[in-house]
């Protein structure tokens, strides 16, 4: 063990080892030794299975519970003191009344358990741009998800010193073992009112109790880095962001970064490894899910990835889809929720391997292909560390930071909003951010069209307060900055469809074309249209070289429906007023100028 130096540090474990009363305690020392022992202790169990080591070499399946399968946004709350400065009335609960409940469930919670404290910076270890948290967790399962999503153990013990500032996020499972007991293969609380996902933006402080799932559980990711993080940024003049980062390198060799932000399964991690589909363009990955930016000291903004690993979707990923991805889950991956073959390798709906004739299931069930169920949960994940990605960027861990020249944003629109639209100012492009949104699809309802839920810069489940007050921060940012040095705005959407309901854009790889002619368009070469939205590539300004796609369905992709975009325009205020006064004038002005352009 290390020595901890940090008495305010040493006094909350005490605390919370007080209400939670573990077995005993461990502090992580982020060792891959550390690492192999907590694997151990599920393995040994029965609760987690090595993979076939010749197959996927230091590989781990596990499997949740069938009720704690993804985030529960309804169970998220965001607990400022006043209701005002939360994202919204629904999310809200007063801080102190929400403590004395959670003190109840966390009370004696632990028992039968060991409790790991783990220190971890997001971001590189002592780069200006990153932040330390310490999360507390009873699930050895996230404590060894946390040393592959973050930077874990003794080295942050030592940045942190005997004072430094860190956020604290406490974690239980919620299912304490009596004497004796034997442990559930998933344990969580039973019941999903039992669960909360729980944020003190005030006090920089994170409890959460119930589920052992992914951002519910790994409280580095969604909670800190973009909750929390959300506050500190506003406050301290930066921007912490639901968005992908990639290092994109044209033909001459000049290189560009590029952020991207899109709603959960909307393709940030497709996009920030793709392989460019035109002759001569790189891409290479800095981050696939956060991005964390501040303004260099040359004016532009500069954004680093506070995660150290990717949790990404499994189902669907193929050497089609992702080939980056699936040579990066090859090796020391945890998988959840995949199906486990007789072989011991996994399995899963789109992965391009044929279906065995027989499995394991994410239920632990015997399946087959006739069975009729899913064999990987539709939310199944690998976490993986980001540097095995094959095509990681040399700097993706520069403590400075890379300067960011485009940032996307873009959601999941079967009509109206075209294949790539570039913001006309700053202010503009935050306007395309605050109205980006996706079609609402669910199992039962598969063509809702016009069900639109806006979702600005893919942050509607990830603010940590007022939206309207975080759409003027963005406002702000601009307002405070050389516009010249800013990314430009760019509004993209991949899931255009034709009247048979196919997407006309093949998207995955050939997206490297849209990357092509936004760099263009930076460097003054590219060919775009002023349309009353913003401005459009011409019919030949992208680079369809190669590419088996029509003029007509070309003209389908940039067509501005003025039908469709009076249904838009009235959608738009509807979502406004739930901004109510603090809708940032300029956004409401952005509108009513599109409409008058528009000319309906
Ligand atoms: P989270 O990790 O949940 O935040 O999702 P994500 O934004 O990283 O999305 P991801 O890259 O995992 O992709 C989600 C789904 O979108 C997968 O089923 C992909 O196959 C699909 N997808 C990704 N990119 C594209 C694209 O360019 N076109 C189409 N049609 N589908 C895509
Ligand atoms: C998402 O839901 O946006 C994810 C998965 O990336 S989780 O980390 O569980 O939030
Ligand atoms: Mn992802």
């Amino acid at each position: 063990m290390y020595k901890v130096s940090h008495k305010e540090l040493k006094a909350w474990v005490e605390e919370v080892k007080a209400m939670c009363k573990p077995d005993s305690v461990h502090w992580c020392d982020g060792s891959q030794e550390e690492y192999q022992q907590m694997l151990q202790v599920m393995v040994d169990a029965g609760l987690g299975t090595p993979l076939n080591s010749k197959k996927r070499p230091g590989c781990y399946l596990f499997r949740s519970h069938p009720s704690d399968v993804a985030r529960v946004e309804n169970r998220t709350f965001i607990a400022s003191k006043k209701m005002e400065d939360a994202p919204s009335p629904d999310v809200w609960v007063e801080p102190e009344e929400l403590k004395a409940t959670m003190r109840k469930s966390y009370d004696g919670c632990m028992k039968g358990r060991t409790m790991y404290v783990i220190p971890f910076s997001m971001g590189p270890i002592g780069s200006p741009i990153s932040k330390i948290g310490v999360e507390i967790s009873d699930s050895p399962y996230v404590a060894f998800n946390m040393k592959i999503m973050t930077r874990i153990g003794a080295a942050v013990i030592d940045a942190l010193g005997s004072d430094g500032e860190y956020v604290r996020c406490l974690h239980s499972v919620g299912s304490p073992l009596a004497e004796g007991e034997k442990d559930k293969a998933w344990p969580c609380a039973p019941s999903i009112d039992d669960k909360y996902i729980s944020h003190f933006p005030e006090e920089r402080m994170i409890w959460s109790y119930g589920s052992g799932y992914g951002g519910n559980a790994l409280l580095g990711k969604k909670c800190f880095a973009l909750r929390i993080a959300a506050v500190q940024a506003r406050d301290e003049g930066w921007l912490a962001e639901h968005m992908l980062i990639l290092k994109l390198t044209d033909p001459n060799g000049k290189v560009h970064y590029v952020c991207g932000a899109f709603p959960s399964a909307c393709g940030k991690t497709n996009l920030a490894m793709l392989e460019p589909t035109v002759p001569g363009w790189k891409v290479e990955t800095i981050g696939d899910d956060i991005a964390w930016m501040k303004f260099g000291k040359d004016g532009r903004l500069y954004a680093i990835n506070p995660e150290a690993g990717f949790f990404g979707v499994v189902p669907g990923t193929s050497m089609k889809s992702n080939p980056n991805a699936m040579k990066q889950i090859q090796t020391n991956t945890i998988f959840t929720n995949v199906g486990l073959t007789d072989d011991g390798d996994v399995w899963w709906e789109g992965s391009g391997m044929p279906a065995p004739s027989h499995l394991i299931d994410w239920k632990g069930k015997d399946w087959t292909p006739d069975s009729g169920e899913l064999a990987a949960h539709a939310n199944a994940r690998f976490t993986t560390p980001a540097e095995q990605c094959p095509v990681i960027a040399p700097e993706w861990e520069d403590p400075a930071g890379v300067p960011i020249s485009a940032i996307l944003v873009g959601g999941r629109r079967k009509t109206t909003v075209p294949l790539v639209n570039e913001s006309r100012d700053w202010n503009h492009g935050v306007f395309l951010g605050s109205i980006m949104g996706s079609e609402i699809t669910t199992a039962a309802i598969t063509d809702n069209v016009g069900q639109v839920r806006r979702d600005p810069f893919a942050m509607l489940p990830f603010f940590g307060y007022n939206k309207g007050d975080y759409l003027q921060h963005w406002l702000d940012i601009g307002k405070n900055a050389d516009a010249s040095k800013l990314p430009k705005i760019y509004f993209v959407n991949w899931f255009r469809k034709n009247a048979d309901d196919k997407f006309i854009w093949p998207g995955f790889g050939e997206n490297s074309r849209v990357l092509k002619w936004i760099i263009e368009r930076l460097s003054g070469t590219g060919k775009a249209a002023e349309t009353p939205i913003g401005n459009l590539p011409t019919a030949d300004a992208i680079d369809l070289n190669g590419l088996n796609l029509s003029a007509k369905d070309m003209e389908e992709l940039l067509k501005i429906d003025k039908d469709e975009w009076k249904a838009e325009i009235e959608s738009i205020r509807e979502d406004y007023k739930t901004y109510g006064t603090r809708l940032p004038k300029a956004l409401a002005d952005e509108l009513d100028k599109m409409e008058k352009r528009l000319n309906l």
